[in-house]
């Protein structure tokens, strides 16, 4: 299989779980504004959203969307441990911490990143982020991770958005649990291996 990425993108999310999981697969950059692929190709065409990730399988079927890819690598390889049984009441809630990644963090954080945003906007985003902060933060008390003591496909999504911080230069002072999840997670050797491969080294 082949993941399309960009380096520090929400495509690090399935670029971990893939390493974690010891799959074998190839690697693509993607230029997400001009939409090109390395090897010359329109993105478009691979992904008609124009984002990424989005993983190509071996049988040429596309797949898209963070979580969703999280989970098909992991129910690929059961053994792994990286999701709950589908249809368990664990799995619901591994989707529920997917689901929050998304559209609370993600999507949050990743607004930050737009050039057009003006700083009064940018104050109402940070508070909104806060926010989501305090609830992840009494959510990860006591916990190794997000799902208790074992690494989940939620937390390689998770880290590869609060990693974002760094960049927006948001200071995690008030959110001690938040702060040591991100530390405990980059020093994950898969972890520290995807950072490599994509040219962010921490
Ligand atoms: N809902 C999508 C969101 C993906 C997304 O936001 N990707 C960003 C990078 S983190 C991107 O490629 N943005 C470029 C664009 O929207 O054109 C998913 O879960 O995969």
């Amino acid at each position: 299989m082949k993941l399309y990425y960009s380096p520090g993108a929400c495509s690090m999310a399935p670029h971990i779980v893939l390493r974690e999981a010891g799959y074998k697969f190839d690697l693509e950059k993607v230029d997400i504004p001009n939409k090109k692929t390395a090897g010359g190709d329109d993105y478009w065409k691979i992904n008609p959203k124009g984002y990424v990730p989005a993983l190509k399988l071996d049988d040429g079927q596309v797949l898209t969307e963070v979580g969703v890819i999280c989970q098909y690598l992991a129910d690929q390889k059961p053994e792994s441990g990286l999701a709950p049984k589908f249809g368990t009441m664990e799995r619901y809630r591994l989707m529920e911490v997917l689901n929050f990644a998304a559209t609370e963090i993600h999507k949050q954080i990743g607004a930050l990143f737009n050039p057009k945003m003006t700083p009064e906007m940018k104050e109402v985003q940070l508070g909104a982020i806060g926010r989501r902060f305090d609830a992840l933060e009494k959510s990860l008390a006591g916990k190794q991770y997000a799902m208790g003591d074992k690494f989940s496909v939620a937390d390689a999504y998770l880290f590869t958005v609060l990693n974002w911080t760094g960049l927006h230069k948001i200071d995690l002072a008030k959110w001690p649990n938040i702060k040591s999840y991100i530390d405990r997670v980059a020093a994950r050797p898969a972890v520290q291996e995807t950072l490599k491969a994509e040219g962010l080294h921490k």
